[in-house]
């Protein structure tokens, strides 16, 4: 059976071919009008960019290779017993576009499992951070404190050919994921249980379920969640704040752990994946200061008003591009009225999906009142007993190296160039309108 690598290997060839073709005989062709309103605006919906794992239709929600996340759940292989697809298979598919076999995905686990590892160097940076430091911050400082590793820099300064660049862009991102759930535990660990680490379990459980392993949750079901949650948080096409950085440090061949690191920085901000801890926050305040675990509609609806009356969004709710509840969410949802139905904050987020919507409509801002992924994940790892919300946006980092990792191998595959698009100042644009007239 061929690698990873291999399969990948024979994909390159054709695609560079191609994409040579098109730029010669339709580089000048058009996708994109740019208006001073969305310069000013967060550059939102220009298409200038490629990233071919994934896409987000904004009714329908994102689609891995083509494929959409309740087709993936079914088609994905599985753990023997379990339900949920796992990640490795996921990871299969955004490198190479092909659904893959049991024996694949197989491979990836053997692989990835046996790259693990963190040297001593990285866990004593972490221990020389005080335990109250930011899960988030340690988590970015513990992926630079793994870039000594990096093949990709290593062979950079050797000289090797910008055309074989992407196969160790491949081994840095094989490394760095096979050592994220590593990573992720060491600061759950010793931020949360006094430094009492556990070590990787028997070599034949899968990616995710070693992560909730070494987390110390060891129930089926959590090992399921992480399965899960690890598949669901993994790609949204590449214009998001972490997939375009990591896209954008990578063209200035700065190796893997770099962009990486840089990502995670983005995805720590409270409008995108800190979204999931500020969702948790939240509704544990709402809860404490209306004094009681399950509020009814109305005092939801006005704790929602007044957190909107005090300039304040919503967290969980909104999205840049989608136009619909998160399919993420709904996955999510599907997964809670299974395993917890009854649960009390199970009931509240329900609520909050019932309410608010209807709120950030009659508000009139927001050009999404729906829910995104953000809204659900905090309440399904409270139910098994992880409720330090502070720790939730590296789980979502762990996860979202598989789809920012994959493109960065084909970002070299397909030699982009150095990311350089243009800015103008206000006096500019200024300009612009007076000779238009
Ligand atoms: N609550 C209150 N106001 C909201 C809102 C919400 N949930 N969502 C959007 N708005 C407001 C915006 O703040 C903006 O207000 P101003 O005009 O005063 O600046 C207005 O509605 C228009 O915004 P938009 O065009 O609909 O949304 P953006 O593309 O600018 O922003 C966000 C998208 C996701 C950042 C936004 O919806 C938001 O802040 N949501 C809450 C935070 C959140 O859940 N983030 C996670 C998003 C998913 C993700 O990336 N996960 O990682």
């Amino acid at each position: 059976m061929p690698s990873l690598k291999e399969v990948l290997a024979g994909k390159i060839p054709p695609l560079r071919e191609e994409i040579r073709e098109i730029n010669r005989q339709h580089g000048d062709f058009k996708i994109s009008d740019v208006t001073i309103a969305q310069a000013y605006g967060g550059m939102r919906g220009i298409k200038c960019m490629v990233t071919e794992t994934s896409a987000l239709d904004p009714n329908e929600g994102i689609r891995f290779r083509g494929h959409t996340i309740p087709e993936l759940r079914g088609t994905l292989p599985k753990a023997e017993g379990g339900e949920e697809p796992l990640p490795e298979g996921l990871f299969w598919l955004l490198v190479t576009g092909d659904i893959p076999g049991e024996d694949e995905v197989r491979s990836v686990t053997a692989d990835w499992r046996s790259r693990e590892g963190l040297p001593e160097e990285c866990t004593r940076v972490l221990d020389a951070l005080p335990a109250e430091a930011h899960p988030m911050t340690q988590f970015s400082v513990g992926v630079m404190a793994l870039q000594r590793r990096s093949t990709f820099a290593r062979k950079y300064r050797e000289g090797v050919a910008k055309t074989d660049l992407w196969q160790y862009a491949f081994e840095d991102a094989n490394d760095l994921i096979a050592n994220l759930p590593l990573l992720a535990a060491y600061i759950y660990r010793r931020s949360y249980h006094g430094g009492s680490h556990i070590p990787p379990g028997p070599k034949t459980l899968d990616w995710a379920g070693n992560l909730a392993h070494m987390l110390g949750f060891d129930n089926e079901e959590f090992k399921e969640l992480m399965r899960l949650y690890m598949f669901l948080h993994a790609d949204h096409e590449g214009g998001n704040v972490s997939a375009h950085t990591i896209h954008l440090i990578g063209s200035a061949l700065s190796d893997p752990y770099l962009a990486f690191a840089a990502g995670m920085n983005g995805l720590a901000g409270p409008l995108h994946g800190l979204a999931n801890q500020e969702v948790l926050r939240w509704i544990t305040t709402m809860r404490e200061e209306i004094g009681t675990e399950v509020p009814t509609k109305e005092q939801i609806t006005e704790y929602v008003w007044n957190t909107l009356d005090s300039g304040r969004v919503v967290p969980g709710f909104g999205h840049a591009v989608l136009r619909k509840t998160d399919p993420r969410y709904m996955a999510q949802r599907e997964f809670a009225l299974k395993h917890l139905p009854d649960d009390p904050l199970f009931k509240v987020v329900s609520t909050l999906y019932a309410v608010v919507p209807r709120i950030l409509q009659e508000q009139g801002k927001a050009k999404n009142p729906w829910p995104n992924v953000d809204a659900h994940s905090g309440c399904l790892l409270t139910y098994y007993g992880m409720k330090e919300y502070d720790f939730y946006t590296v789980l979502f980092g762990v996860s979202r190296a598989l789809g920012t990792l994959a493109s960065l191998t084909w970002d070299r595959a397909l030699g982009l160039p150095l990311e350089r698009p243009k800015s103008v100042t206000t006096e500019w644009i200024k300009s612009q309108i007076a000779s238009a007239g």
